[in-house]
């Protein structure tokens, strides 16, 4: 890694936020580089030799201590009598991307460690620096480049990276990578999910390729609260951070100059006549920073995003969150999703249901999903792994939570279509939950002060069929989320006919799941569980009660896809899939579609 300037190093962490200097230090994501859809880079796609190592041999040595001459040092007997007990070239390969768990069928429920290796050559240009760029690797990785450890990296579902300027060589590289997926308790998520923990280099992996001196990071979006005044920052990352920038975007005329400091950082703000970016109009515009040494390219919606009382503004008007939840599952597939045509396809089965909005649950989705909702006109929430029972006074596990959710907020924070960020999902209420949670928030608002913050949260009784939200960490969020399976684990559907909703705060409520499971194809009346016809009912009777809330600003309900689940082995029906999708796991849609799909067809209509 390049060695800077104590003072260029303080002056990064400046740029980002107001945490404390210990933690940052500690955070991989200093270095994170964004938009590389923009940059000069090399592929290391495809085949990847692996090893499958349970017992982590590659990593331990026999007193479990870690060994100098691990499997990352890709060695080769020198002569007949070496011994030497692996070897990668002769081992069995899997695709990058992709998930080892549907890959192959020895390792569908493998939880651990494989070495992954990749050789390749590289043709070196002059001043340029090169780093190796990971889309996702789940869950803890080690990352190695001709036999030297690069650094770790926690966390299964946002990008790192690592400089290798002055290791990389024109001939014979060898990338190795240690991707464990073992589940922890002091982990996020923690070792209890309703998803499938999928491993590996599971997200694209690349080389990128930069001037000495290069745009690392910016922010260009509209100021909170005004609709044509741009603000935001760049960070360059080198030597020469003393630099004249422009800011421009040509289809409406902006030209702007600017002076970076010695921190090779600089604010701005300016003016312009912005088309307003919204679900019914996605403008985007071309974008591009330049710097004396660098130039680079965004496509970038503008619009803004406010609450007032129950409502959520969009562009200053009221806006109905038509929603759906996604999981990362790949359409008509029981593999992680990690392409263009995966969030094309998944994005495009919500627009046929009328949505103007997507919950990315239940973890950063790749960056394929936030780039086509800006394109497709798809708000979205997006959201970390905080899911259930995490170790709320864990230090280690604050930290985490912090770094995956700056991770988060640093890839997409340029993305019109994100308008919500989230906290954390159905987390028990309790003290320690809520300042965890709090600090969650102050890192999200120190790095993004214009996006909405939210948490899917539970709610209680207060008397038989009086819903009330009313969870202490409400106070802290601008748009409450709520999930509730009224109809599936608390009762039958015609339960909802008499629910009547209260909340305790004047804030945007998003029911931000409700749903039951049914077997695409399996038919019956409406009262047999995992009917068609049931789930059908289900959405009805939701759909009614959903109708009386006078504070509710948006639904997502549960699913759009079935996804795979080691929660959910029920034979014939589940095997391994949680089926509430409104669409099959072999993208068949499912009677419950065409309700939600009416019933927001006639919200847009009456919103036209
Ligand atoms: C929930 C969770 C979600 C589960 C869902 C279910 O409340 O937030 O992750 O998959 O229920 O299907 O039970």
């Amino acid at each position: 890694m390049k060695v800077y300037k104590l003072s260029f190093v303080l002056a990064l962490f400046t740029a980002v936020s107001a945490y404390p200097l210990s933690d940052r230090m500690a955070a991989p994501e200093q270095n994170l580089i964004i938009n590389v859809d923009h940059r000069s880079t090399v592929s290391l796609n495809g085949k990847w030799q692996i090893i499958i190592d349970p017992y982590e041999n590659g990593y331990y040595d026999y007193r479990y201590q870690p060994k100098q001459n691990g499997y990352f040092k890709n060695a080769k007997p020198r002569n007949k009598t070496d011994l030497i007990e692996y070897d990668f070239d002769k081992s069995e390969a899997l695709n990058v991307p992709g998930d080892w768990n549907s890959q192959q069928e020895k390792l569908f429920f493998y939880e651990g460690t494989i070495w992954y290796k990749k050789s390749f050559d590289y043709q070196k240009k002059p001043d340029t620096r090169v780093f190796v760029y990971f889309g996702a690797a789940n869950y803890h990785s080690i990352v190695y480049l001709n036999g030297r450890k690069l650094g770790e990296h926690e966390g299964g579902f946002t990008p790192f990276n690592f400089e290798i300027t002055r290791l990389i060589r024109e001939k014979n590289n060898f990338l190795v990578v240690k991707v464990d997926n073992k589940r922890r308790r002091d982990a996020v998520p923690t070792v209890n999910t309703d998803w499938w923990n999928y491993g590996g280099l599971t997200r694209r992996v690349m080389l990128v390729e930069v001037p000495e001196t290069f745009i690392r990071d910016y922010f260009v979006q509209l100021k909170k609260g005004s609709m044509k005044t741009v603000a935001g920052w760049i960070q360059l990352d080198g030597n020469q951070a003393e630099q004249s920038i422009t800011v421009e975007i040509p289809k409406v005329n902006v030209k702007q100059k600017f002076n970076s400091t010695a921190d090779g950082y600089v604010e701005f703000e300016f003016d312009a006549e912005l088309q307003l970016w919204s679900p019914d109009n996605p403008a985007l515009y071309d974008v591009t920073i330049k710097s004396q040494t660098d130039s680079l390219k965004d496509l970038i919606g503008f619009r803004s995003i406010e609450t007032k009382g129950s409502k959520i503004l969009l562009n200053g008007k009221p806006v109905f969150l038509r929603g759906i939840s996604i999981h990362e599952q790949a359409p008509k597939s029981n593999a992680r999703a990690n392409s263009k045509e995966h969030a094309e396809t998944l994005l495009g089965w919500a627009k046929e249901m009328n949505c103007n909005f997507v919950r990315l649950a239940h973890y950063p989705h790749n960056e394929y999903m936030p780039r086509t909702a800006d394109q497709l006109g798809v708000l979205l929430w997006s959201e970390i792994p905080v899911y259930w029972t995490i170790l709320w006074e864990n230090e280690n596990t604050l930290k985490n939570a912090l770094n995956q959710l700056t991770e988060m907020i640093t890839r997409d924070k340029n993305r019109a279509s994100v308008i919500l960020w989230s906290m954390a999902n159905e987390t028990p209420v309790g003290d320690a939950r809520n300042e965890f949670l709090k600090t969650l928030i102050e890192r999200a608002r120190s790095l993004d002060s214009t996006r909405l913050i939210t948490a899917a949260m539970e709610k209680i009784y207060e008397g038989e069929n009086k819903p009330v939200i009313n969870d202490p960490f409400g106070r802290y969020v601008y748009v409450l989320g709520c999930n509730e399976y009224i109809g599936w684990y608390e009762g039958l559907p015609d339960r909802c006919d008499s629910y009547t909703w209260k909340t305790i705060y004047d804030k945007p409520v998003i029911i931000s799941e409700f749903g039951g499971g049914a077997l695409y194809g399996f038919h019956a009346d409406k009262d047999t569980r995992w009917s068609e016809e049931y789930q059908e009912y289900l959405y009805e009777k939701q759909i009614k009660m959903l109708k009386k809330i006078p504070f509710l600003a948006g639904t997502s309900p549960w699913i759009l896809a079935d996804f795979m689940s080691p929660r959910r082995p029920l034979p014939r029906i589940q095997d391994y899939w949680n089926r509430k999708g409104l669409i099959s796991n072999k993208g068949e849609k499912k009677k419950a579609f065409y309700v939600m799909q009416r019933f927001y067809e006639k919200l847009k209509l009456t919103e036209q």
